[in-house]
């Protein structure tokens, strides 16, 4: 488990000097670059820490066996996300265990996160779209697939479940949920 995780992690640093390289908004002089590069490599520490295992501000992925509830998720290509339950009985130290299924044409994902957590999640995904997710709190779903997504969910914040594939979140797939103790 802990490999795994420095591996999502060296995967994300290595990934991102290359982004940088051949980047648009990147190389226009050196110094600026060099400012840009560090910060990007403390933000990718960040994101192997909080992204790279799943645990967040709203959870942390938890094995299938705990799950206490299953909930039933649909993605559509009208960029929707359709639950089977109401939303709201997703209570602080829960584990609900989410079968996806992407009814749709085109690949989705399912993501859990708070507010600030699929923001970066959606940046990631704009620098690096072919990225594949093998973290915890979210699972990319291909055409007529199902994937499950365990969750022990913790904390009051509020729960955001989105698919960040470019352009989707934008155009309204996601849903949001206040975590309730
Ligand atoms: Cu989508």
């Amino acid at each position: 488990m802990k490999s795994l995780k420095i591996g999502i992690f060296c995967s994300v640093l290595v990934a991102f000097p290359a982004v940088a390289g051949g980047g648009h908004d990147h190389g226009h002089e050196k110094q600026k670059d060099r400012g840009q590069a560090s910060s990007h490599n403390s933000h990718a520490k960040n994101e192997g820490h909080e992204h790279g295992d799943g645990a967040g501000p709203v959870g942390s992925p938890a094995q299938p066996s705990s799950a206490q509830s299953t909930i039933l998720v649909s993605l559509t290509d009208q960029m929707k996300i359709n639950f089977s339950e109401d939303l709201s009985s997703i209570k602080s130290g829960k584990v609900i265990q989410f079968l996806v299924t992407n009814e749709g044409n085109i690949p989705h994902e399912f993501s859990i996160g708070n507010q600030a957590e699929q923001k970066e999640h959606a940046k990631m995904m704009r620098d690096m779209p072919d990225m594949v997710h093998s973290d915890g709190n979210t699972v990319t779903v291909d055409p007529g697939a199902t994937k499950t997504i365990t969750w022990h969910f913790e904390g009051d914040d509020t729960i955001v479940f989105a698919c960040n594939i470019p352009g989707h979140y934008e155009a309204g797939m996601f849903q949001n949920v206040r975590l309730n103790p």
